[in-house]
C-alpha cells in the first residue's frame, strides 16, 4: 500500500466517524494523521517494521496501530466495520458541496434520507428548510448542490480518466492477436470530464483478447464478460488520486475497425447528422461498414470512411455536430492548434506569491519545454490568502527578472501580474504601477456571489482598463466542484473584441475556462486567446496541453492564440497594448 491509499484510508475511517456522530477530536485525529503519513519522508514499510510511527507528530498508538495493519494485509477490518455500519448513499451526500457530516447525520437522523435522489424530493417539498438549524436559504444550496453531487458521482475529470484509459490502451496493445486499438467515446473527443472509458480492437480472435482484458492489474470488478463486449470497473493512482472508472473493450474484425471507430468515438449527436447524409445518398452507415444495400463501401481508415462521403477527415475534438460536417463537406475545416506551436505562456506563480518554486527555476523548466518566453503573473497585494505581491515586492521581483534576463539572448521572462479585479472593478494596483508591468492577467478571486449584472459590469470595467492585456480565467468554475460565477460572458466577449483585449483559455485541469464553445464564439468574434497554465510549480507548466485541447475543441488555429507568436512579434504586441 503506497502513502497515500493509507492516508485515504484514514480519511475515509474520519469521514464515516463524522457520520455516525462520533466527538470532533477523534475525527480530527485520524485526518491529521492522514497529513502526517502523506508528510513522512521514510518509508512506510520501514516505520512499521522499525517500529518508529508512533513517534511522528500526528500519529499516536491507534492510529499506527491501524496502519500497520493495513501496510502489512493491505486491508483493515476496522474500517470495513465502520464501512457497514453507515449507509453507502450518505457518502455520496458528502459531495453537495457545503454538506458537511453533522448536517448529513442530523438529515439522516430525522428523515432517513440516505441518498441523493431522496435528499432532492426533501428539498422540494420544503422539508430540509424545517428541520432545527437549517432554514429555507440552506435548502436551496443544498439543492443546487445535488447536480454537482450526481455529476461527481458519474464522471470524472480528462486528466484523471485519461492516463487510466491509456494505461489500459497500452496494456491492451501489447495483448497477442490485436491488430489496431484506440481509445474512443468522450476521451478520444478530448470532452472535460468522461463517464466511462470506451476502447476498440480488431482482431480475427477476439476470445483470448478479452479473458486477458479482464485479468489486467487495473481491474476491480468485471461488470460483463461477452464474446466481443466485455465490460469492467478499472481503477489506478494519477498523481497520487485514486482514479476508478468504468471501462469497455469491444473487438471487432479488422475491416471493420474503421467504422466503428467513428461510431464509438461519436458524438452521438455527430453520428446521427453522418449517417443521415449517407442515407441522402443512398446509402447506410452504422458501426459495421458503409453500405449502398448490396455492396459495402471499403475504408482503411477513418480518413477513407469521411472521403466516401465527400468530407475531409473531421479531427475528433471537433464531432459535436456544431457545424463540422458541413464544414468538412465544404472542405473549410480549420488546421487545429498543435502543442509544440505554443511558444511560451504568461499567468504563472512563483514564491513571490503562492507557487512552490523560483523564477529561475520555472524558466529554466520552460526552456526544456523549447519555449522562448515566460511570463511571470503572481497574485496581486488584495489576495492576502495566496500571499499577493507588495509594491515593494513587485519592484524586488522586477529587478530579479531583469538580472535574469541579462543571461539569455534567446530567452526572456516577462515582468506580469495576476492582478485582482477588485469588488467594484477596478484593479489592485495604481495605474502608474500596472502601466510598468509588460503585461496584466485581470482574474476575478473573490466576492464570487454577485449577480450576473453586477459581475458582468466588474469584470467589463476591467476590462476597458488601459493596462489590462488579458482576462484570467473568465468563469472561475472548477470543474466538478464549482459553477462559475454568474456573468454574462457574450457581453464579456463583446468588451474584450472592442477593447482589444486577451482572453486566457486557463489550462489548469479543474478550470478550462473558457471553456471550448466560447473560445469559439471568441475566435469569431476575433479575439485573440492565450493559453496559460496557470501552473503553481515547474511541472504544471505542462498543464498547457490540456488547454490545447480546449483550443482545439474550440476550432482554434496557431492563427488565434496569441501564444504562438515568436519572442520578437510577442514583445512588439506587448508593447503596443500598453501604448494604447
Ligand atoms: P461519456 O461516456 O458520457 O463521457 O461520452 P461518450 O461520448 O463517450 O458516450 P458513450 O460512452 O455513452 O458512447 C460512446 C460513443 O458511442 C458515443 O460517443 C457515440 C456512440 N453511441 C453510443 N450510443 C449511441 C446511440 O444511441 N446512437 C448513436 N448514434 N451513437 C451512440
Ligand atoms: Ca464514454
Ligand atoms: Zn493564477
Amino acid at each position: 500500500m503506497t502513502k497515500e491509499e493509507v492516508a485515504q484510508a484514514l480519511e475515509e475511517i474520519a469521514d464515516l466517524l463524522e457520520l455516525q456522530g462520533e466527538n470532533a477530536f477523534r475525527c480530527k485525529a485520524y485526518r491529521e494523521g492522514a497529513r502526517a503519513i502523506r508528510g513522512i519522508q521514510i518509508d512506510l514499510w520501514e516505520a512499521v517494521e522499525g517500529n518508529t510511527l508512533a513517534a511522528v507528530r500526528g500519529i499516536g498508538e491507534a492510529i499506527s496501530a491501524k496502519v500497520a495493519t493495513l501496510v502489512r494485509t493491505g486491508h483493515l477490518p476496522y474500517l470495513e466495520e465502520l464501512r457497514k455500519k453507515v449507509p453507502s448513499g450518505l457518502l455520496d451526500l458528502r459531495r453537495v458541496p457545503g454538506l458537511g457530516p453533522r448536517r448529513i447525520k442530523a438529515i439522516y437522523d430525522a428523515l432517513k434520507i440516505d441518498n441523493l435522489t431522496l435528499l432532492r424530493q426533501a428539498c422540494e417539498s420544503n422539508q430540509i428548510a424545517q428541520l432545527p438549524g437549517f432554514g429555507a436559504k440552506t435548502q436551496q444550496k443544498i439543492l443546487e448542490g445535488i447536480p454537482i453531487a450526481e455529476q461527481a458521482t458519474q464522471r470524472v475529470r480528462l486528466d484523471l480518466a485519461l492516463p487510466l484509459g491509456l494505461a489500459l490502451l497500452d496494456r491492451v496493445r501489447q495483448l497477442p492477436g490485436v491488430q489496431r486499438a484506440e481509445l474512443c467515446g468522450s476521451l478520444r473527443r478530448r470532452r472535460e470530464t468522461a463517464k466511462d472509458i470506451d476502447i476498440l480492437v480488431s482482431s480475427d480472435a477476439p476470445a483470448p483478447i478479452m479473458h486477458a482484458f479482464i485479468h489486467l492489474p487495473e481491474v476491480v470488478r468485471v461488470t460483463a464478460n461477452g464474446e466481443t463486449k466485455s465490460s469492467i470497473v478499472a481503477s489506478l493512482l494519477v498523481d497520487e488520486q485514486r482514479v476508478t472508472l468504468n471501462a469497455d473493450l469491444r473487438v471487432v474484425r479488422d475491416a471493420e475497425f474503421p467504422f466503428a471507430l467513428h461510431y464509438f468515438t461519436g458524438s452521438k449527436e455527430h453520428n446521427i447528422r453522418m449517417r443521415q447524409r449517407a442515407n441522402e445518398r443512398g446509402w447506410t452507415l452504422n458501426e459495421y461498414g458503409l453500405t449502398d444495400g448490396t455492396t459495402s463501401i471499403s475504408a482503411r481508415d477513418e480518413a477513407e470512411l469521411f472521403a466516401a462521403l465527400g468530407m475531409e477527415f473531421i479531427p475528433p475534438e471537433l464531432r459535436e455536430d456544431t457545424g463540422e460536417i458541413e464544414a468538412a463537406a465544404e472542405k473549410k475545416l480549420p488546421i487545429l492548434l498543435r502543442p509544440e506551436q505554443i511558444r511560451g505562456v504568461f499567468h504563472n506563480h512563483t514564491v513571490w506569491s503562492d507557487g512552490t518554486s523560483s523564477v529561475l527555476e520555472l524558466a529554466r523548466t520552460a526552456r526544456r519545454l523549447g519555449w522562448e518566453y515566460l511570463g511571470i503573473g503572481d497574485h496581486s497585494r488584495s489576495l492576502t490568502v495566496a500571499n499577493g505581491m507588495s509594491v515593494e515586492q513587485v519592484r524586488e521581483q522586477w529587478a530579479e527578472i531583469d538580472a535574469l534576463n541579462r543571461h539569455w539572448s534567446d530567452f526572456r521572462i516577462f515582468k506580469g501580474i495576476e492582478c485582482d479585479i477588485l469588488e467594484d472593478g477596478s484593479l489592485d494596483y495604481d495605474d502608474d504601477l500596472l502601466a510598468q508591468f509588460d503585461y496584466v492577467v485581470a482574474s476575478v478571486h473573490s466576492h464570487f456571489q454577485q449577480s450576473a449584472e453586477q459581475m458582468t459590469r466588474r469584470i467589463c470595467r476591467a476590462l476597458r482598463h488601459p493596462s489590462v492585456t488579458m482576462l484570467g480565467h473568465a468563469t472561475g468554475r472548477l470543474i466538478l466542484r464549482r459553477e462559475g460565477y454568474k456573468v454574462d460572458l457574450d457581453a464579456v466577449l463583446k468588451t474584450a473584441a472592442e477593447y482589444g483585449k486577451m482572453i486566457e483559455i486557463n489550462a489548469n485541469p479543474m478550470r478550462l475556462d473558457l471553456d471550448w464553445q466560447h473560445c469559439k464564439k471568441a475566435k469569431a468574434l476575433g479575439i485573440p486567446l492565450v493559453i496559460n497554465p496557470d501552473a503553481h510549480s515547474p511541472g504544471e507548466l505542462e498543464y498547457y496541453r490540456w488547454g490545447v485541447d480546449v483550443a482545439r475543441r474550440g476550432w482554434l488555429e496557431a492563427g488565434d492564440v496569441f501564444n504562438t507568436l515568436p519572442l520578437g512579434e510577442v514583445c512588439e504586441r506587448l508593447a503596443q497594448c500598453r501604448r494604447r
